[in-house]
């Protein structure tokens, strides 16, 4: 054990890690997670209680989702939850040379995708608020596409896609539509406004939502729902041996841990507990904003949500001169920016605290 105590002090602890979408988990995740940690959900049969969290866990997030018969998995990660979509859509489509269109703005997994399923990754332009133009959209698609994607909650500015829009043009032309809420899947359904971007957007196929970033629960946390079960069916194996015949899940052998971590940790904060966590996210947000324009900076683009990203000449040098300070933030590529990941694990006075370095290592350029 004093060899992995001596590993283990060599890891960062989340204090000045601004550059992270997980966050430590909820003490009761954690606390769940551990009970179920041998439980294997890839052979339901042995372990029913734990299938059972899983389904309750993927019909209390259909039913965040704006569709309670919604059918998925819990899965390892928002990686997971996009190939395992794509896949669906694909074999819905039945043929193999196809090609998806994604926002240019989409997370890398979509890269990953394009290779591991032979398909053309076809990027559509954003326009100047960082939203894929859904005009470039429709040029993009053909009639071998398999599916479009819309992105609740990008990587590196935190943007939502017109979904409701991209949604009318995916019925109009017979395309599935993924939705990536990786992030923004436990942001979204407790900020305030108006927002049509989940299975309440017709033409919404599936969406991958993942507990083990906002959702506090543990890793490897990851959700996929589909509206329809047929879309779910088209991911089954066949293994008569086990105790479910037809897995759906793209490992096989899985932890009920994760099950059971998400089950607890929605229960626990419900509703009310999910908007106390994203209110003090946003108002951390607001205050590095109001902070960093004290100082002169001004973000790319109004956080949407509890990602804050502050235009700057040369943000990777800024980022290795905080790295003195033992701040570890994150660029973006463009336009050029400081990201910082506003997570539940920050603190008001650290979030001064930093905004103190960032303003003396700006004076060293000045
Ligand atoms: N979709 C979106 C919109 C994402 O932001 C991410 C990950 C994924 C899919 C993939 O999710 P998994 O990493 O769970 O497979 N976004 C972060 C990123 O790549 C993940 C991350 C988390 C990175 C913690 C660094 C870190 O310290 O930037």
């Amino acid at each position: 054990m004093r060899g992995l105590s001596k590993m283990r002090a060599k890891d960062l602890n989340y204090d000045r890690i601004l550059s992270s979408m997980c966050t430590p988990p909820h003490p009761i995740a954690l606390k769940a997670h551990r009970k179920f940690q041998e439980t294997n959900l890839g052979d339901p049969g042995l372990f029913p209680g734990s299938a059972e969290l899983e389904r309750q866990a993927v019909g209390m997030m259909a039913e965040m989702l704006g569709h309670p018969q919604a059918c998925g998995y819990l899965s390892t990660g928002g990686t997971e939850s996009n190939i395992q979509a794509i896949r669906a859509a694909r074999n819905a489509h039945g043929f193999r040379d196809g090609n998806i269109v994604v926002p240019k703005s989409a997370h890398f997994s979509f890269d990953k995708i394009g290779d591991l399923l032979c398909l053309e990754i076809r990027k559509a332009d954003l326009d100047d608020d960082l939203k894929v133009d859904v005009g470039s959209v429709e040029d993009l698609i053909d009639e071998n596409t398999v599916s479009m994607v819309g992105i609740a909650g990008t990587t590196e500015f935190g943007q939502v896609d017109p979904v409701d829009r991209l949604g009318r043009l995916a019925l109009d032309s017979g395309i599935h539509l993924h939705v990536d809420a990786a992030f923004g899947g436990f942001v979204l359904p407790f900020l305030e406004g108006d927002w049509k971007w989940d299975f309440r957007a017709e033409g919404v196929t599936s969406i991958t939502i993942d507990p083990h970033k906002m959702g506090m629960a543990t890793i490897p946390g990851g959700g996929l729902l589909f509206r329809h079960p047929e879309d779910l069916d088209r991911l089954a194996a066949y293994a008569p041996y086990l105790t479910m015949a037809r897995p759906t899940a793209l490992t096989g052998t899985r932890s009920g841990a994760i099950a059971a971590a998400v089950w607890a940790v929605m229960n626990h904060l419900g509703r009310e507990g999910f908007t106390k966590v994203i209110d003090r996210c946003m108002a951390l947000s607001r205050r590095m904003v109001a902070g960093a324009r004290e100082i002169g900076i001004e973000p790319v683009i109004e956080p949407v949500m509890n990602v804050v990203t502050l235009q700057m000449d040369r943000p990777e040098e800024v980022r290795s001169d905080l790295l003195e300070c033992c701040w570890r933030v994150s660029t973006t590529r463009s336009p050029k920016a400081l990201r910082l990941i506003l997570m539940p694990h920050l603190t008001y006075e650290n979030v001064d605290l930093f905004l103190a370095d960032l303003e003396n290592v700006l004076n060293r350029y000045s």
